[in-house]
């Protein structure tokens, strides 16, 4: 059976400066969780989002977190994050050479760990890691920017990613998709068998409608 479409709304898209503004507009439009880019400038060439931001989000909501972390060695940094009950955090696959430690680590701290895979990675990537998995995040750009153009592959590692999780038993694994989420292509992602949307500049903070609207608008084709 197909888990319930949600949206996970990108804080790295929306206004640092109306912050506060964008988180409660998000919550009146009842998006599920918000998505926050953690970038470090070696594993991906920008710089984003912080243990800092995640200490002032939370001082104004109570919507759980999905952290996506884009950093080096990871296993060495878990501990700086404020990782609560109900968060997913997902590492890199290509990040470490410790997947498996990391992910035990994100569940020992009371988060439900994730795997990322960058466009070039393959879904078998996943084969030893399926037991400790609550998300994959398949990456429908290469990581690091907001406002790219959807990698043309991803539709197909989608529907592959979901045969292989479910025909290996695990229907309920989240299956997170994380990249120009435009309303056309949800849709098709969504019949490809994603589950969670990552609602960035192309699908959630647009400039022709206010996020309550585009909110609406991309539930509509992730139903
Ligand atoms: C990219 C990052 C993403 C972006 C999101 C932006 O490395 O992991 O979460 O914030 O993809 O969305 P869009 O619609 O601008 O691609
Ligand atoms: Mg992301």
């Amino acid at each position: 059976m197909k888990l319930r479409g949600k949206i996970s709304a990108s804080m790295m898209c929306a206004s640092l400066i109306d912050l506060k503004r964008d988180i409660h507009e998000l919550e009146k439009a009842g998006v599920d969780y918000l998505h926050i880019d953690i970038m470090d400038g070696v594993f991906v060439p920008n710089l984003m989002l912080s243990n800092t931001f995640i200490k002032a989000v939370r001082s104004v909501t109570d919507l759980p977190l999905d952290m996506h972390l884009m950093i080096v060695q990871p296993e060495n940094k878990i501990h700086w994050f404020d990782i609560r009950k109900g968060d997913y955090v997902s590492i890199h696959y290509e990040s470490t050479s410790n997947v498996l430690g990391t992910l035990q680590m994100i569940e020992e701290a009371g988060g439900n760990p994730g795997v990322a895979l960058s466009p070039a990675t393959p879904v078998e990537s996943l084969s030893y890691l399926l037991e400790n998995l609550k998300l994959v995040n398949i990456m429908a750009v290469n990581p690091g920017f907001a406002g790219r153009a959807m990698v043309p592959m991803t539709l197909k590692k989608i529907a592959d990613t979901r045969k292989f999780l479910d025909s290996h038993g695990r229907e309920n694994t989240v299956l997170e998709v994380d990249g120009n989420v435009t309303f056309e292509h949800a849709r098709l992602m969504r019949d490809a068998g994603a589950d969670m949307f990552v609602g960035g500049s192309s699908g959630l903070f647009l400039d022709e409608y206010p996020i309550g609207v585009a909110a609406k608008k991309l539930y509509d084709c992730i139903k």
